[in-house]
This record gives structure tokens, C-alpha cells and sequence, in this order.
């Protein structure tokens, strides 16, 4: 395989290892809040850890492209919005396709740990080939974690052989359990060699699903449960919904926006359905946070490779990839024992950060835009990004609450005025930015904006440069460098 690393993922395993040297090592450990066995199960899982996150990627290979049942947010031509955005999987692969294509990323992306099937139709419903897919992959990579998401109605018949084989992770996509709501959402299923329509179906659809979770949380497979939340249609009822997966063992929850539009030919899309807004997701999410909430999403395409909010699915293409192909795990294991170092420190770091922002005494919060391309730390630059994570700061702590995709300001060492003009509405609301290096223009025109940004924290945890932000603002020490204009 001679697909080259990309500067992305070089520049940050070469960062990775200069930090890694310069800053002692420690032992990764669990959070306080979570116990060291299901700690084992997720701390390398992107979707499943926030912490994760940071350091790892997962692959998705679109081999099952069958579905049982019609979504109303779905048009079979693109990715199956239980896991993607609705961008066309580029391509369809066989078992032994998905196989090499595994092997060329896994040889190339150090940061891989985990093999998703995620459609583009449904995992459990063209179960022989993801059966085969997993079965294959395991043998050749038996260090990788599976992970499967599904409509459910299948789910059921397959729980026992994704327990022999390992799959500890599953991600149930639920968005009712009243199959009045679940009638205006679903058109009809195929269960039992022929099609339902309306309540029937949506009855067989939520009690396949309910009966799918129980199975999974009795052989302590852990589950994630997707909702889309679709407004007027089941907002208020994902409340429901949440008390319903938590009640039968959902390890996480995931509440993420309908994307709909025209152009998608789908059902909502052409009657004009609309998505939320990011402020009534985020409201709605709080109003779940008794449980546990995922709040990283992006969305993902059925054939997405690399960290989250960095895909690098273009750059495996199986024209690219040869028809032999070894499998060499030693980029994989040295990263693996870098972040094993670097994360103790980053938790370390994290918790100090946050003791700091809670002793302090000022009732504020803060809204920070976050450039970064891994690592848990600012290591992106403002015309590299493409995105911004956002985390709210306030006495009560720090957490990440989503993420603003943008258009890449810098290409070719240009700026564009327009794409500037988009990012800086993009980042509306926000009150500081930062990056690890910004240029004067944009520096000037966000800070007219009312964002104040800064590259002072270059290379720092996030944590720490928020912590610092934090208290620096209620007055207790100078705020180094934000926006001059
Ligand atoms: Fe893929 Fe899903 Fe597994 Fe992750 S994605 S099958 S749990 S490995 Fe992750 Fe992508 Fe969100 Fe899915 S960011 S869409 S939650
Ligand atoms: Fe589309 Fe996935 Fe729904 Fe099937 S389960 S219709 S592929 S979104």
C-alpha cells in the first residue's frame, strides 16, 4: 500500500511523541466516574469516550448496503443517516475488499482502534456479509475493537453471534417508543417476509428494539442508543425515549440533529421538514443529562476513516489499495504506548484545570471555539481548521458541548474573504477562539465580530488554556494576548 500519511496525522503523531518525551510518563487511569472494567471497554473507543476522542479513530467499511425498513430521513442512494450525514458512501465493498482496505488504513493510521459497520443500509439486516467482514478483520487484526449500528429490527436474531464474536459495542438508532410517533417517522418495515405499513410496523419496529437492548445489556455488550430528533415530530418525546433505553441498560445516549434538505430526495427533505436549530438540540440535551450523553458526534459517512471531524475516507480508495496486503501492526503499537503516557498527563492536567474553575468565585461562563487536530490539545491552525470544537465554561466545570464545522480558510496560503465571512458567522456566540497560530486579518475581523481570539495557548491542553481563560476573566490573573484588532 503506498497511500502516504497525510500531514495531519504525521504532524500530530510526531507532536504526540515530542510531548510524550517532554512531559514525563504516567499510567493511563479511568475517570472518577467510571468503573475500571467498562473504562477497559471504551477508553480506546472514539464514539463511546469523549476522552477517546481525542486520540482515536475509528473506520467504517460500507459493506451492508440492504435495509429492512424505510426512514423518512433516508433516500437509499445516499449513507444511512442512523450514523452519517447523507453523502454517498463512494464505495460498496465485499467482505474480502472491506478486509484489505482495514489493513492498508490500520497500517497507515496509528491513531485506528476500532472497526465500525454502519450501512450503509443496515448492519444487521445484510448480516452475512457483516458477519463475514468482522470474522476476517478479527483474525488478521485481533487487537481491533467491532462496533455495529442498526435500525434493530434484526437485532435481536444476531445478539448471541455478536457476542461470540466480540462485539462489544452496538448502536441502536431509536427514535420512538409510541409507534404514533414512530408512524410518522417510519413509512413501513419488512419483518417477517413481508411489508407493514403505519402503526403496525412502527409497533414491531419499537418492541424489536426494546427487545434488542435488553438482550444486549444482559450480556454486558455496551450500547449506545442514536436518536434523531426531528421537531414537531418527537422533540418532546425523545424525553420518553431516554427514560425508556436508560431504564433497559443504554450505556449512552447520542441526541443527534435531523440533517434535511431538498436536494437529498428525502421524504422530510421534499416536504420540507426542518432539522433543529443548534440551540434546541443543545437545550434538549441538557434536559437529558441524568444520563450519560454523547455530545462529539459528527455524523459520520458509512465508509468515514480517521478522528472523528477529520475524515480521511478519500485517501483509501480500493483502486489505490493492492490485492496482496500485509498486516503490520508496529505504527499502531507505538502509538498506543505514547498515548498511554500522554493521557495520564492530560488527565492530571484536566483535573487541576477544573478544580481551578470551580474555586474560583465568579458566576459567569464562557463559550470557547477550540482548534484541534487530536491529542486533547490546540494544535490546529485558525486557517487549517475545519472545524471548532466548543465547550462552556463555568464555575460548575467545563464540557464540551458540540462542534462547528467550517469551510478550510487557508489553502494554498490564501485566505478567501468569503469563506472568512462564513467562519466568522459560524463561530456566532462565541466569546474567545483558540488556535495555535491566527493571522492579523482574521484575528481583526473576529474580534469586530465580538470573538476574541488568540494563538497564546498554542500546543496547551485544552483544559489548561480554558482554565487559564476562566480565571484570567473573573479578574484573577491577566488574560495573555486575546485579540488586539
Ligand atoms: Fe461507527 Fe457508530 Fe461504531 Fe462510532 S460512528 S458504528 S459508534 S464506530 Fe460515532 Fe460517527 Fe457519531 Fe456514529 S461519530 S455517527 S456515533
Ligand atoms: Fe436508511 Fe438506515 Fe433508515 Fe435503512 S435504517 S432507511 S439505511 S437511515
Amino acid at each position: 500500500m503506498s497511500t502516504p500519511m497525510s500531514r495531519t496525522s504525521t504532524a500530530f503523531s510526531d507532536q504526540l511523541l515530542e510531548n510524550a518525551k517532554s512531559v514525563g510518563c504516567s499510567l493511563s487511569t479511568a475517570p472518577g466516574d467510571i468503573d475500571p472494567g467498562t473504562w477497559d471497554k471504551i477508553k480506546n473507543h472514539p464514539c463511546f469516550s469523549e476522552e477517546a476522542h481525542h486520540y482515536f479513530a475509528r473506520m467504517h467499511v460500507a459493506v451492508a448496503p440492504a435495509c429492512n425498513i424505510q426512514c423518512n430521513y433516508c433516500n437509499r442512494k445516499y449513507d444511512c443517516a442512523n450514523e452519517s450525514r447523507p453523502g454517498v458512501a463512494s464505495e460498496k465493498l465485499t467482505p474480502d475488499q472491506a478486509m484489505r482496505k482495514v489493513i492498508a488504513v490500520a497500517n497507515e493510521v496509528p491513531q485506528l482502534s476500532v472497526l465500525g459497520i454502519a450501512g450503509p443500509g443496515d448492519a444487521c439486516y445484510d448480516w452475512k456479509k457483516t458477519r463475514a467482514t468482522f470474522e476476517r478483520v478479527a483474525k488478521e487484526i485481533p487487537d481491533i475493537r467491532l462496533c455495529i449500528s442498526t435500525n434493530g429490527l434484526a437485532l435481536p436474531d444476531h445478539v448471541d453471534e455478536l457476542a461470540e464474536m466480540n462485539v462489544d459495542h452496538v448502536t441502536i438508532t431509536i427514535n420512538m417508543v409510541d409507534p404514533s410517533v414512530g408512524a410518522k417517522i417510519y413509512p413501513w418495515i419488512y419483518y417477517g417476509h413481508r411489508r407493514h405499513t403505519g402503526l403496525d410496523a412502527a409497533r414491531i419496529l419499537h418492541e424489536r428494539q426494546m427487545l434488542g437492548l435488553e438482550m444486549l445489556a444482559e450480556r454486558g455488550i455496551l450500547t449506545k442508543v442514536n436518536s434523531v430528533m426531528i421537531p414537531g415530530v418527537n422533540d418532546e418525546h425523545l424525553i420518553e425515549v431516554n427514560r425508556a433505553v436508560k431504564g433497559r441498560g443504554a450505556f449512552l445516549h447520542n441526541v443527534m440533529p435531523l440533517i434535511s434538505n431538498r436536494i437529498h430526495g428525502t421524504y422530510y427533505g421534499l416536504t420540507g421538514q426542518r432539522g433543529p436549530e443548534p440551540f434546541e438540540l443543545e437545550a434538549l440535551q441538557d434536559r437529558l443529562e441524568g444520563t450519560k450523553m454523547m455530545r462529539h458526534c459528527r455524523q459520520c459517512r458509512a465508509d468515514a476513516i480517521g478522528l472523528l471531524g477529520d475524515d480521511r475516507g478519500q485517501e483509501f480508495t480500493l483502486a489505490e489499495i493492492p490485492d496482496e496486503i500485509t498486516y503490520d501492526g508496529s505504527k499502531r503499537q507505538a502509538y498506543r504506548q505514547l498515548v498511554a503516557r500522554e493521557r495520564g498527563d492530560h488527565l492530571a492536567a484536566q483535573n487541576e484545570a477544573i478544580r481551578m474553575v470551580m474555586s474560583v468565585e465568579y458566576g459567569g461562563s464562557l463559550l470557547v471555539a477550540v482548534a484541534t487536530k487530536g491529542g486533547g490539545r490546540i494544535n490546529e491552525h485558525f486557517g487549517q481548521a475545519k472545524e471548532f470544537q466548543v465547550y462552556a465554561v463555568s464555575q460548575r466545570g467545563m464540557k464540551l458541548t458540540g462542534h462547528r464545522g467550517v469551510e478550510q480558510y487557508c489553502l494554498g496560503g490564501w485566505g478567501e474573504d468569503a469563506t472568512l465571512d462564513h467562519i466568522v458567522i459560524a463561530l456566532e456566540g462565541i466569546d474567545i477562539l483558540l488556535c495555535a497560530k491566527i493571522g492579523d486579518r482574521p484575528r481583526k475581523q473576529l474580534t469586530q465580530a465580538g470573538v476574541r481570539a488568540t494563538d497564546a495557548y498554542g500546543h496547551d491542553y485544552i483544559e489548561t488554556a480554558l482554565g487559564a481563560l476562566y480565571v484570567a476573566e473573573c479578574g484573577i490573573e491577566p488574560l495573555p494576548a486575546t485579540a488586539t484588532a
